[in-house]
C-alpha cells in the first residue's frame, strides 16, 4: 500500500487514524466534505462531497487502498442517509472499481445488527437486524461490499464498529467499546492481510462484557489490547441515580437507536 485514502477524515475516527497511521503508509490521502488541517509530509488533503461522482472519481485516483469512514455517522432523516450512506457509498465503491483500487476497509456499525437482544451473543454470520435508517444503510454497505468482492474481486473488510473513543462512556459502551489502537490494528489487517476477500468483523476491543463472538477477527490475527472493564466502576458511579433507562433501549444491543420512533407492541424478551 503506497497511497491510502481515508474518507470522512475530519470525524473522530478519521482524525485519530490520521495520527496512528502516519508513517505506516508512505502517503495518506485525507478527504472530507469539510475543511481539514493542512497536509503535512506524507499527506494529501482533499475536499469531496461523496454524492458527487465526478469528485469521488478524482478522490480515488491513484490510491491503493481506502478506509471508508465517510457519510452520516448516526440516525437522520431518510434524504440525508440516502445521500451520504447509499449514494455516497455506492459512488466510492464504483469509482474504486473503475480505478482498480484493490482494497477497502468499510466502517459499518453495530447498528446494522442493533435489534439483537443483549442477552444473545452474536457472531459475524448473523443476518442483519438494523435498528434505524442509519443501520439499514450500513447493512446496505455490507451487501454492496459483498457484491464488489464477489463480482469484481475487490478485497473488503467490513468493520462493524461498536463505539470508538479513548474510553467507554456508559454501561452500554462497556460492551461495544473500541480503543484507537485496537481500531488501528483492525484497519491494518484490512489493508494488509493477504487472504481477505470479503470479511465481516466486529470493531470492538477485548471487552469482557462483549455481546460479540469476534472469532472471525481473531482468525485474521486481531489481538486487541484494551478491555473496558477497568472503566466499569467509574461508569457505574457516573450513572448512579440516573432515571431508569427505556426498556426497549435496555433490551437490545442498539440501545437508544432501537427505542427511537419505536411503535411496535413490546414483545416478550
Ligand atoms: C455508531 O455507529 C455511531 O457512528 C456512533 O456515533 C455511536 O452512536 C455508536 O454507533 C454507538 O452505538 O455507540
Amino acid at each position: 500500500m503506497k497511497r491510502v485514502l481515508i474518507t470522512g477524515a475530519a470525524g473522530g475516527i478519521g482524525r485519530s487514524l490520521r495520527e496512528t497511521l502516519r508513517g505506516v503508509y508512505p502517503i495518506l490521502r485525507l478527504s472530507d466534505r469539510v475543511a481539514l488541517a493542512p497536509a503535512r509530509d506524507g499527506e494529501e488533503v482533499d475536499c469531496t462531497e461523496l454524492a458527487d461522482m465526478a469528485a469521488v472519481e478524482r478522490m480515488v485516483a491513484g490510491v491503493d487502498g481506502i478506509i471508508h469512514l465517510g457519510g452520516i455517522s448516526g440516525e437522520n432523516d431518510w434524504p440525508v442517509i440516502l445521500e451520504g450512506n447509499i449514494i455516497g457509498l455506492y459512488n466510492v465503491f464504483e469509482a474504486a472499481r473503475q480505478a482498480g483500487v484493490a482494497r477497502i476497509v468499510f466502517a459499518t456499525s453495530n447498528h446494522a445488527v442493533g435489534f439483537y437482544p443483549r442477552a444473545q451473543k452474536i457472531d459475524h454470520r448473523v443476518v442483519p437486524r438494523p435498528d434505524s435508517r442509519y443501520g439499514v444503510s450500513k447493512a446496505f454497505g455490507e451487501a454492496l461490499a459483498s457484491l464488489y468482492s464477489d463480482k469484481h474481486g475487490m478485497a473488503v473488510l467490513c468493520t462493524r464498529i461498536g463505539n470508538f473513543g479513548s474510553r467507554p462512556i456508559d454501561r452500554r459502551r462497556l460492551s461495544i467499546w473500541i480503543s484507537p489502537r485496537d481500531y488501528t490494528q483492525l484497519v491494518r489487517i484490512g489493508l494488509e492481510h493477504p487472504d481477505i476477500r470479503y470479511e465481516i468483523v466486529y470493531g470492538v476491543s477485548r471487552n469482557q462484557r462483549s455481546w460479540y463472538d469476534n472469532s472471525n477477527a481473531e482468525r485474521l490475527g486481531y489481538r486487541p489490547q484494551d478491555d473496558s472493564e477497568p472503566y466499569a466502576e467509574e461508569v457505574r458511579a457516573a450513572e448512579a441515580g440516573a432515571p431508569p433507562a427505556d426498556p426497549i433501549a435496555e433490551r437490545y444491543q442498539g440501545g437508544t437507536f432501537c427505542a427511537a420512533e419505536y411503535t411496535a407492541r413490546p414483545r416478550r424478551a
